[in-house]
């Protein structure tokens, strides 16, 4: 088979998904124990006690899967890689069975023509390094790296874009911060170093990613752009502050080499850390899903400001997100302004929304399409855009949420892990075949929102 190699010329479509949430299989092959799967344990973490022992058995039903994305029309999947599947303790030895899965997986990828985007780190910490601090522990930033060589020794040959670390932001908020993610701390600002550390492990991944022959390489943010509650001064500080903690700390030490005013010390950077970090990448990967209101802190809050509705009431999606496309429109063309020529060319790495399990899913239709819209609408404004993903594939276990959100193009029913396109997998088929090599339409016209009948029979037979 021929692999598919380098950074790919042609505009990326693609779906996302990443591990913990669809493999399953977690006693699997010698798969080691995540700090998700401990989370999952603890009474009360996740909604209704659910957790990913089975998630969507992509691990034993991944050639049907990788089907469902070739049927699309697509030209890139993006995955993660389990951690604790490839070095169970997050250090030392090597589970040749983990490695042997991806390993199976970028070839499927390859015989169905589909570009492989790998995600080394998508949340899922092998429980003996959160042991010994997580990634408040500057020692997890050296077994990261350790970790990414010994992946790309194997795969770099069939790996058209590397992901180091999804959603850094998320893993010091939810997970170290607010505690509604794993491991569950609840540190405020003193989650802090779980920020640097982790992007001084991007950077020295970086290093070993080249090193064993990687060619392209990113990491993916997500931005959350704060929009202040009112006009008031104070609303417009507080979402600075926001901005700066949530959003600009993980952008601008990869592109500024230096980190925004966080209105706090960082006494865990030190002298050199930041040339690491800023090692040049071919990729900025961008997930938004939505914008937050922000206002001034009340009277005894920890953090520099309080999140609050949207102004202007947008509709919500089936997670109460605010629709809103234009701020992804803002958000990449504030990119562009904000980091110049240091801005490598964007890949819109997730965008997606949950709604109700309805295969006919309009709303999941017009959200995306909007989203698109605004994609193209920045490329136009001379944003360099080069793919986008939606998220998902398929319905997954969605963290704290457990099974009740839905996410996907495609149904699944968790009973008998049947997989059902909806109607927005013939839309996405459709809108991907409407479209140039450089991702825009090839016609004025693209495909209406809402067409699409047959609702991808074509796949499931
Ligand atoms: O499911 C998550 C994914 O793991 C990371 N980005 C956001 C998605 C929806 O919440």
């Amino acid at each position: 088979m021929t692999p598919v190699l380098g950074s790919p010329s042609e505009f990326q479509w693609g779906v996302a998904t990443a591990a913990f949430q669809i493999e399953g299989a977690t006693g699997e092959d010698g798969r080691g124990v995540s700090v998700w799967d401990t989370f999952c344990r603890e009474p009360g973490r996740i909604r209704d006690g659910h957790h990913a022992d089975v998630a969507c058995d992509h691990y034993h039903r991944w050639p049907e899967d990788l089907d469902l994305i070739a049927g699309l029309g697509a030209n890139a999947y993006r995955f993660s890689i389990a951690w604790p599947r490839v070095q169970p303790d997050g250090s030392g030895p090597v589970n040749t069975k983990g490695l042997d899965f991806y390993d199976r997986l970028v070839d499927g990828l390859a015989e169905r023509g589909l570009n492989a985007t790998a995600t080394l780190f998508h949340w899922d910490l092998p429980q003996p390094l959160e042991d010994a601090g997580g990634w408040l522990n500057r020692d997890t930033a050296a077994r990261f790296a350790e970790y990414a060589a010994i992946v790309a020794e194997r795969l770099a040959d069939r790996v058209a874009l590397w992901i180091t670390l999804n959603e850094p932001t998320v893993v010091m908020a939810y997970g170290y911060a607010f505690g509604v993610h794993a491991p569950g701390r609840a540190l405020m600002l003193g989650a802090l170093p779980v920020a640097h550390h982790q992007l001084l492990g991007h950077g020295l991944a970086v290093e070993a990613l080249r090193g064993a022959g990687a060619r392209s390489i990113g990491i993916t943010n997500n931005y959350t752009p704060g929009q202040p509650a009112s006009d008031r001064p104070e609303d417009a500080t507080a979402t600075e502050a926001f901005d700066n903690l949530l959003n600009w700390q993980f952008t601008d030490p990869l592109l500024r080499g230096g980190y925004p005013d966080l209105g706090a010390e960082l006494p865990h950077v030190r002298d050199g850390d930041l040339a690491v970090v800023s090692a040049p990448i071919d990729v900025l990967g961008v997930n938004y899903y939505n914008p937050v209101g922000i206002a001034a802190p009340a009277e005894g809050d920890v953090l520099p400001f309080t999140m609050t509705e949207v102004p202007g009431s947008p509709p919500v999606t089936g997670m109460g997100w605010p629709v809103v496309p234009e701020a992804l429109h803002r958000l990449l063309t504030t990119l562009k302004s904000r980091y110049g020529d240091a801005l490598p060319p964007i890949q819109i790495t997730e965008s997606g929304c949950s709604y109700d399990e309805a295969l006919d899913d309009r709303p999941r239709i017009d959200y995306l399409s909007a989203h698109v819209d605004a994609v193209r609408a920045a490329m136009h404004d001379g944003v360099d855009v080069r793919g986008y993903y939606v998220w998902s594939l398929l319905d997954n276990f969605e963290w704290a949420e457990g099974y009740h959100p839905r996410f996907g193009l495609v149904h699944v029913d968790y009973a008998t892990q049947r997989r059902t396109p909806r109607t927005s997998y013939a839309w996405y088929r459709d809108l991907i075949a409407a479209s140039g090599p450089d991702g825009r339409p090839r016609t004025a016209s693209i495909p209406a929102r809402g067409h699409a009948d047959d609702a991808g029979e074509r796949v499931a037979e």
